[in-house]
């Protein structure tokens, strides 16, 4: 698919080694690769003193064989952490020592592989403020700080976002993440962009949303990933009949958000990432147990209206 920036896709590693189909879209079709799960604390890290870097190192491969950019996903989060972790025994500075681990031998392991990470991952609440994650409870809110100045010192060249959800549909959660950010740039702390997640549907999101979004985050001189797109057709859960006429509302609001990015300056385009390429094994069928269809790829694999308009928008 030809654009001026970017086209992601989140990997799911199983698939990536038994499905055939699945491996010829993404060298196809995208040029930019996130981890769905492989990069989270869990899997890399399952031990206090011990790495397993088998399935990382070879999807890190399977990118550089096919020339892909490389995304982090995710240094700090409060959900995928190994037991270890969640039972660790410490004061502050232990818990400090213990992220700063984490993040730099992570960082480290993948220097000059990976372009960006997303550092720190849905540290905000829905309004607007801190979450009272494990981190924040163990470290205090300074917690959010220290990983961006752990993870630069680790690579001072590779890029480091902040990631979370509804910050195209919540302005408040939004603008308290921007402002935060701000704060720690105007300290020193090197920040290169946020990542918008895009979880959204056809019956709430309005493209006029995620256009705000877009102004006041590149307006604060923030790269933009929209990190982790799906559009959803099935919000409320109901049984439904999946139509033509649902997926070209999915496929025009998939269209418009394309034209907004398009809009916003270059330096500012990290690239839009799939969560996913087939309905089949969308997290949200898993997750919410309903049925849905939030992709560009049937469950057979067959391209959907939506990948036609992006192709035809890009
Ligand atoms: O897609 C991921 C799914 O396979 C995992 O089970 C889930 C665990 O919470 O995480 C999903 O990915 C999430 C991402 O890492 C962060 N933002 C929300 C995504 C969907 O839940």
């Amino acid at each position: 698919m030809h654009s001026d920036f970017p086209i992601g896709v989140a990997i799911d590693i199983n698939e990536l080694y038994s499905n055939s189909l699945y491996k010829s879209i993404a060298i196809k079709q995208f040029n930019s690769v996130t981890p769905e799960n492989i990069f989270k604390a869990e899997y890399l890290h399952p031990e206090p003193a011990f790495f397993d870097w088998t399935d990382a190192d070879s999807l890190t491969n399977f990118c550089i064989a096919n020339n892909k950019r490389l995304h982090g996903h995710t240094l700090i989060w409060h959900q995928q952490l190994p037991q270890w972790i969640l039972n660790f025994q410490g004061n502050s500075s232990d818990w400090e020592q213990l992220i700063k681990t984490h993040i730099q031998t992570i960082v480290l392991h993948f220097k000059g592989k990976v372009t960006g990470w997303d550092v720190v991952n849905e540290a905000f609440n829905e309004d607007g403020t801190l979450r009272n994650t494990i981190w924040r409870q163990k470290i205090g809110a300074g917690y959010i700080e220290k990983a961006f100045i752990y993870a630069h010192e680790a690579d001072p060249n590779v890029l480091l976002f902040y990631n979370d959800y509804n910050l195209e549909s919540n302005p408040n959660k939004r603008n308290s993440v921007i402002g935060f950010l701000n704060n720690l740039r105007n300290r020193g702390i090197k920040i290169d962009g946020i990542g918008i997640q895009m979880h959204i549907n056809i019956l709430s999101t309005e493209a006029t949303q995620v256009a705000s979004a877009l102004q006041s985050i590149s307006n604060n001189d923030y790269q933009i990933h929209l990190s982790e797109l799906d559009i959803s057709v099935n919000p409320l859960g109901k049984d439904i009949t999946p139509s033509q006429s649902l997926f070209t509302k999915q496929a025009n609001l998939l269209g418009e958000i394309v034209l907004q990015y398009k809009q916003i300056p270059a330096r500012y385009q990290y690239g839009i990432t799939f969560w996913g390429i087939s309905d089949k094994t969308s997290w949200i069928i898993d997750y919410f147990n309903r049925e849905d269809y939030p992709l560009l790829y049937d469950d057979n694999y067959l391209p959907k209206p939506a990948y036609c308009k992006l192709k035809e928008t890009l």
